[in-house]
């Protein structure tokens, strides 16, 4: 098994010379669909992937490297991203197929894709020569940022991110080039083996279309977390994240800080559920529901801290205590710097 062999995130993100504002436009829209109060999120518990093994190889995807068996990207319309198999099997040749057509090779084991002009999905499979599908990369072409009016895409609202004026540290506060539309017909595809697309929506109306951005390394993170536990002996079968993407509009609404990861897509508040009543279970078996239960759970990230192949995963760590309406749990970024907090 190779997991983790090449595990790492280069550099920060792709395509800063494409960054585009939101506009900041204060235009009241009749449509108040999204002004409902929001659902709470369901645990999303996948089935028969607990023993999915990794893929036999590695997969460069741009600028990070995933060994899962399904795993995602988010890219621009009619941007070219680098994909490499690392760690080949011996005396195997790779294809690459995207919905189903063969995609030609840059070298041997590399090739060089590019997106589609319009929005909307890919399903990208490395295939070996005998036709076995190795890994599954669902590849998210994005609504460029640029076609946000009013702080909305399609009714949505997504609001105005901080000015740059406002930003000290630009590389670590970057502005989304772009969103991923959520919908029905997409909301169920696996952006890693045991993370979807739906769980990372902003908790805000409850109509599709839904937009998301996300950075790949935040699901690296969470995947690295789930199995750190398992390996510890904390069986994970749900881990439900509580909070993942927050648009800059829902982040204002529920008062948290303004240059929260939520809304840079980087982050995600999460607990483990097993038992399915969306709240953190009893993971330190004193029988109580405390910060104590959040404390396992940050241990594992400690532990993950001290590994050369999480370095490019370091980020923010918060430990919360329950409330009366909602249980323990932590948030978790890859911000790229440590951050630690704790809030009882
Ligand atoms: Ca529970
Ligand atoms: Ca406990």
């Amino acid at each position: 098994m190779v997991f983790g062999a090449g595990l790492s995130v280069v550099g920060a993100c792709h395509g800063q010379d494409k960054l585009q504002g939101v506009k900041n436009t204060q235009v009241s829209h009749p449509d108040k669909r999204n002004q409902v109060s929001p659902a709470p999120h369901e645990p999303v518990i996948v089935e028969n992937y607990s023993a999915l093994p990794d893929a036999g190889i590695n997969m460069k995807i741009g600028d990070i490297v995933s060994p899962y068996r399904v795993f995602s990207m988010f890219v621009l319309p009619g941007e070219t991203t680098e994909l490499e198999v690392i760690y080949p099997q011996p005396n195997t040749q790779y294809a690459l197929f995207a919905d189903n057509q063969s995609v030609a090779h840059a070298e041997k084991g590399t090739w060089n894709w590019t997106a589609p002009q319009n929005p909307g999905e890919k399903r990208l499979e490395v295939r070996d020569d005998k036709g076995n599908v190795e890994m599954v990369i669902n590849a998210f072409i994005m609504t460029p940022a640029d076609e946000v009016e009013g702080g909305r895409l399609k009714y949505y609202h997504i609001g105005p991110y901080p000015k740059e004026s406002e930003i000290k540290n630009k590389d670590m506060y970057i502005e989304p080039e772009g969103f991923i539309e959520v919908n029905e017909d997409n909301m169920e595809l696996n952006l890693s083996p045991h993370f979807k697309l739906k769980e990372f929506t902003s908790k805000q109306g409850t109509r599709f279309p839904k937009f998301v951005y996300l950075r790949s390394p935040l699901m690296l993170k969470l995947e690295m977390l789930r199995r750190e536990l398992n390996l510890n002996d904390i069986p994970v079968d749900n881990m439900v994240v509580m909070s993942g993407y927050r648009t800059p509009q829902y982040n204002r609404a529920i008062g948290n800080v303004k240059f929260s990861r939520h809304v840079y897509g980087d982050a995600a508040d999460i607990f483990v559920d097993n038992d399915g009543n969306y709240r953190m279970d009893d993971l330190n078996g004193d029988g109580n529901h405390t910060i104590k239960d959040a404390d396992v759970m940050a241990k594992m990230i400690s532990e993950l801290n001290k590994r050369s192949v999480y370095k490019g995963l370091i980020g923010g760590l918060g430990v919360y205590g329950p409330k009366s309406h909602r249980g323990a749990f932590i948030h978790i970024d890859t911000r790229g710097v440590k951050a630690r907090w704790r809030k009882p």
